[in-house]
């Protein structure tokens, strides 16, 4: 069994042992040693072989003893044992936003829940509000919470996904009997969430591989197991939570047909069908025939083309006018992480972010950018080391310093993610905006207001002629919280006619704004920013999945900013001061 796998059955026991009421010690024990074994020095069973394991500091001689036993045998009599003692609907409450191993033997011990049901009972009935320590706020986020359990489903984010199918993807495509293999469904289509993984690959006979898949180690379970088919459990990020993996396997001449197929949508799927029918041939997931002879294919690019269609991105699947485009000739030349030449909305160690300013630059110069805009948070954000005026403009100087050291080859700007307060206006005065090179105004406050307010609010922000771009305009979190009430379609108006742009905030959590409505910001005429809301060098990195929503939006290099060369980039940035101009004499009158 693999680190990761024994690092979250061992996490798993500890929460267990929490709900249980376990000595805290203890407990800690366990989730310690998941921590320890999740960043391994080198792999676990060498480790193990040559004896260092033992002297990893955090994992004591039990510990010790419970790691090498799931190593080598996959089981552990007492792992085996807690779970048969927790009732499975107790663990099922761990999945609830905002509810830990503390509030759950809190609730179990008073009200006897045992199970979803019993709490959206006991919240329903106002119970839990009435418990000590619970009160009517918690019992209203616990209900919001169930309310958002049953939407997202067992869905994971984009990222993890990504994490998940990799070594299992690359273990099917290096088998010495595979010829081809492809990642498909929403995963290869890019979706924010994905549900489960879906791999195809060709062979002349299918089922050794599958037997070897269902035999990998991250396998956890085997839902189902075929000539043509297998279904497979993996651990998630989660305790407690598994995701599907689907493979399948085709003859080599079927692999376009269903590879298009198996990618869908299905709503795309359903168009593609009826566009082949119309034209005397029919589809399925294997083949396309016409006149009773199949037709031959290659690739999905001979399949489009014998359909009268050049091929459609994989991202532009949803049936949202892809194929009229492809029809006309009028598909979009879409944008690759690769023409991106530098982001803004990033952090520094002078607020919450981790590294320091050249480390960031560092970071983005080795990722081929040409500048970085760092947007420490605003003065009202101290629990994440908001800037006072001072520190922006010690900021300015220090920026200032490194520019005159990267001379023309690379470039900080110096920017803000500054907030918008209650009332819609910005954390600082007039005359600190105007030093910055771009502000970047997010609503991190007063997340509850009513709908007409906070559209208000955020109309006021982005008129604003002091206002760059507009920062995760929705507040979501994926899968965790849902955007706050707002006219969504209103801000973007209003930002279309202040000349304002609008983000896609490329962290995997947020990924916000969200395809639909950034292709309508565009169509609408709003410029838009890939940010990554990196708090590190690494999260820079991330800009790879706003690239991903970017494409889901329609959009080509032209309708970024931050595609254009950095003299462009500049340039338009003190257009943007230029409107500030115009809008203020205006506004003056
Ligand atoms: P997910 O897993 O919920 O994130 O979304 P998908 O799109 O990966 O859905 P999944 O895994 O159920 O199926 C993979 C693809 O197979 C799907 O995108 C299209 C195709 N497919 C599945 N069921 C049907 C169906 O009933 N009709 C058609 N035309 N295609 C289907
Ligand atoms: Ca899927
Ligand atoms: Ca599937
Ligand atoms: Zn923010």
């Amino acid at each position: 069994m693999e680190s990761a796998h024994i690092a979250q059955i061992l996490d798993e026991m500890g929460t267990i042992l929490e709900i249980q009421g376990e000595n805290p010690f203890r407990c800690r024990a366990y989730h310690n040693a998941a921590q320890v074994l999740s960043s391994l020095p080198a792999d676990l069973s060498e480790m193990i072989a040559d004896g260092t394991l033992a002297d990893v500091p955090g994992i004591g001689e039990t510990m010790h003893a419970k790691i090498v036993q799931l190593a080598t045998t996959g089981h552990l009599p007492a792992y085996d044992k807690l779970r048969k003692a927790m009732p499975s609907g107790i663990l099922a409450l761990l999945k609830v936003p905002g509810l830990g191993p503390k509030k759950i033997k809190a609730l179990r011990d008073a009200l006897k829940i045992e199970s979803l049901a019993d709490l959206r009972e006991a919240a329903q009935s106002g119970a839990i509000a009435r418990q000590k320590g619970f009160g009517a706020k918690t019992e209203a986020n616990i209900l919001e919470g169930l309310a958002f359990l049953e939407k997202s489903g067992g869905r994971i984010l984009l990222n993890e996904a990504l994490l998940l199918v990799t070594p299992i993807f690359e273990a099917v495509r290096q088998h010495a009997r595979v010829i081809r293999a492809e990642i498909c469904g929403s995963l290869r289509r890019r979706t924010e969430t994905i549900g489960d993984l879906d791999i195809l690959f060709s062979a002349e006979d299918p089922a050794p591989i599958l037997k070897d898949f269902v035999g990998l180690p991250q396998v956890a379970k085997v839902l189902a197991h075929g000539t043509t088919k297998a279904s497979v459990l993996l651990p998630g990020f989660k305790s407690d939570q598994y995701v599907q993996c689907d493979l399948r396997g085709v003859e080599d001449r079927q692999f376009p047909f269903a590879l298009h197929y198996f990618t869908g949508s299905k709503a795309h799927n359903i168009a593609i069908r009826r566009r082949a029918l119309a034209r005397g041939l029919s589809l399925n997931e294997y083949a396309l025939t016409g006149n009773g002879s199949e037709v031959a294919c290659r690739t999905e690019a001979d399949l489009f083309e014998a359909l009268g269609l050049p091929e459609i991105p994989a991202e532009l699947r949803e049936d949202a006018g892809e194929i009229e485009a492809a029809e006309k000739g009028t598909l979009p030349h879409l944008v690759t992480v690769r023409d991106l030449t530098g982001t803004f909305h990033c952090h520094s160690d002078w607020s919450d972010g981790e590294a320091t300013l050249e480390q960031m630059a560092d970071g983005a110069r080795s990722a081929g950018l040409a500048y970085l805009g760092i947007a420490d948070h605003s003065r009202s954000l101290r629990m994440a080391g908001g800037l006072t005026i001072e520190q922006v403009r010690d900021q300015w100087t220090r920026i200032d310093a490194l520019n005159e050291k990267f001379g023309r080859g690379f470039r900080l700007f110096k920017g803000t993610e500054c907030d918008i307060l209650a009332d819609g206006t910005l954390d600082y005065p007039d005359e600190v905006l105007e030093g910055f090179d771009y502000v970047v105004a997010s609503v991190h406050s007063h997340f509850r207001m009513s709908r007409e307010e906070m559209t208000a609010r955020m109309i006021r922000a982005v008129s604003n002629p002091r206002v760059t771009m507009l920062g995760h305009p929705t507040g979501r979190l994926l899968l965790v919280r849902d955007s706050y009430a707002v006219d969504l379609d209103a801000v973007i108006e209003a930002a279309a006619r202040a000349g304002t742009m609008i983000e896609i905030n490329a962290n995997p959590h947020r990924l916000d704004l969200d395809a639909v409505h950034c292709r309508r910001a565009r169509q609408k005429g709003v410029r838009i920013v890939i940010n990554p809301d990196a708090h590190s060098v690494s999260g820079l990195q991330d800009l790879t999945y706003g690239v991903s929503v970017a494409r889901r939006a329609w959009l080509s290099p032209a309708d970024l900013l931050n595609t254009a060369p950095l003299e462009k980039v500049a340039r338009q940035l003190q257009q943007v001061r230029t409107r500030r101009g115009t809008a203020r004499a205006g506004r003056d009158r």
